[in-house]
């Protein structure tokens, strides 16, 4: 389906200093400086330009209860307060008939040189209720072919935002967008609110969670066009994640090509918990990733299957070859093998908490440690028979497993000086860290080391060692420590 414009409410009594909001009126011609090329364009490509305006009947009080019709059934039905919203409050807008429901003159003016439709809605949202889908025809626009286990040939419509206000209308009609599967721009120039705290903050959420925003300068033929030939896929992530991490290596090695969008989890209230993410992801954990047909997944482990489908149903095929057998089998185990080094040294991040030297925290630490380095031996060991960790290929099992290792790396865990040294493990890292694929997925700021968690963890091993003997000892610090002495 072509790519469409769609310009909400600039109505009086939104942008006229005469309309309902008087002085606080969002001023219109900056507005409409920015507009009236992009509708050029739409024009001359004959694409469809559609301009939406609101009547809010305060008669029609039961609207603002009508339950939103969200056809996209894979989101959570968490409540997104703008998906709900109407203007017949107290001071009711736009009511039928009045001046203040008149498109502003000069935006009349400029619809009248070009052409487009007009769609009439009575909530916030441009798709509730008012057949803006028949118009825009299906958001996306082939069905993936019965061979092909991951999409790769489903194109999203993508559709433009401009128009007021920022905050309620536009931002609500632009969920209701993505969540039908379109693809969301938005014109950052060719918006308004009623303050510029409002605007920045709409468009930080867009930015965050549903789409692209672009200064209307950057809307050309050409990138519009190619928007138009790319599918919708994106990977919500946290930097320096494992789970995220994997998926974004998995992506690579695939040849997959997704949008980005990271979320951060150190502020306050963390990225992941907002409404609107929790509504993409009722656990609000990454990685998210959301297909071109609208499908959500969550966890990583299961998310890098889906992503090894075609060749996990290729080697399905010929399963009843016995080395395709046994090569299909160990990948799969090493695959879930690698949850155990994921989940073992968990505890050793407890040295970020303000209890850390409590001495059951440093406990805990301790055992993590004795516990992480018996598992790398396992590791270590496997290494012996293979280039990888399930043979000569670099697989899926090893985007699951590298990042455990990397972030151990990354954390100050010498390879070659812990335990009886990894020697291979080390060698497997250098390898792997060189290819393409974990290069892309690198995490920012992981091309250094980062703070050494380890100097730290030594220092406990040390103290809760003393008076024992090293025979009694599971781990390999002990060890190690006598090798270096
Ligand atoms: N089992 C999940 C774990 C996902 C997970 O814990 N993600 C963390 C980042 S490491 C997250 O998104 N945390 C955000 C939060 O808890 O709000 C997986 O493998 O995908």
């Amino acid at each position: 389906m072509p790519p469409a414009l769609i310009i909400i409410d600039l109505q009086n009594d939104f942008v006229a200093p005469d309309g309902l909001l008087k002085k606080s009126h969002i001023p219109i011609e900056p507005i409409l400086n920015n507009l009236r090329p992009i509708c050029q364009l739409f024009h001359d490509q004959v694409w469809p330009i559609i301009a939406v305006r609101s009547e809010y009947d305060p008669a029609r009080q039961h609207d603002r209860d009508a339950l939103s019709i969200l056809k996209a059934s894979a989101f959570a039905s968490t409540h997104l307060s703008q998906l709900s919203g109407t203007h017949t409050g107290k001071r009711p807008f736009c009511v039928p008939d009045s001046k203040g429901a008149e498109f502003h003159p000069a935006f009349e003016a400029l619809l009248s040189t070009v052409s487009h439709h007009v769609i009439t809605k009575s909530q916030y949202s441009a798709f509730t209720n008012t057949g803006l889908e028949q118009i825009l025809g299906p958001p996306q626009s082939t069905s993936p072919s019965e061979s092909d286990a991951i999409p790769s040939t489903i194109l999203g419509t993508p559709l433009y935002f401009a128009g007021v206000s920022a905050n309620n209308c536009v931002l609500a009609s632009l969920i209701s967008a993505f969540r039908a599967g379109y693809q969301c721009f938005t014109l950052s120039d060719c918006l308004g609110a009623t303050s510029p705290n409002l605007l920045a903050a709409s468009i930080a959420v867009i930015d965050k969670y549903y789409g692209t925003v672009l200064p209307s300068p950057f809307a050309t033929i050409s990138t519009i066009s190619a928007a138009a030939h790319t599918h919708r896929r994106i990977l919500y992530y946290v930097n320096g994640s494992i789970p995220s991490w994997r998926v974004m290596i998995a992506l690579h090695l695939k040849g997959i090509t997704y949008t980005r969008k990271r979320l951060h989890v150190m502020t306050t209230p963390k990225e992941t918990r907002t409404a609107d993410f929790l509504a993409i992801n009722p656990r609000g954990k990454t990685p998210t990733l959301i297909e071109p047909d609208g499908n959500i997944l969550i966890e990583s482990m299961a998310i890098l299957e889906y992503l090894n489908a075609d060749d996990e149903s290729r080697h399905c095929r010929k399963l009843n070859s016995p080395t395709t057998r046994k090569a299909w089998i160990l990948e799969n185990q090493r695959f879930h093998e690698t949850e155990n080094i994921h989940n073992v040294f968990e505890d050793i991040e407890l040295l970020y908490k303000e209890f850390r030297d409590e001495p059951h925290t440093r406990k805990r630490i301790y055992d993590a440690y004795v516990a992480t380095i018996a598992e790398l031996k396992i590791w270590e060991r496997y290494l012996e028979h293979s280039t990888f960790i399930a043979g000569e290929e670099f697989g899926i099992a090893d985007c699951a497993f590298f990042p455990c290792l990397a972030y151990l790396v990354h954390r100050g865990f010498d390879l070659e000086q812990e335990g009886e040294g990894f020697w291979r493990l080390k060698a497997y890292y250098d390898r792997v860290d060189a290819l393409p694929c974990a290069n892309d997925a690198r995490p920012k700021g992981y091309d250094k080391v980062g703070k050494s968690l380890f100097r730290e963890v030594h220092k406990i091993a040390e103290e809760l060692q003393e008076g024992e003997t090293p025979d009694e000892l599971p781990g390999g610090f002990f060890e190690a420590k006598m090798r270096r002495v």
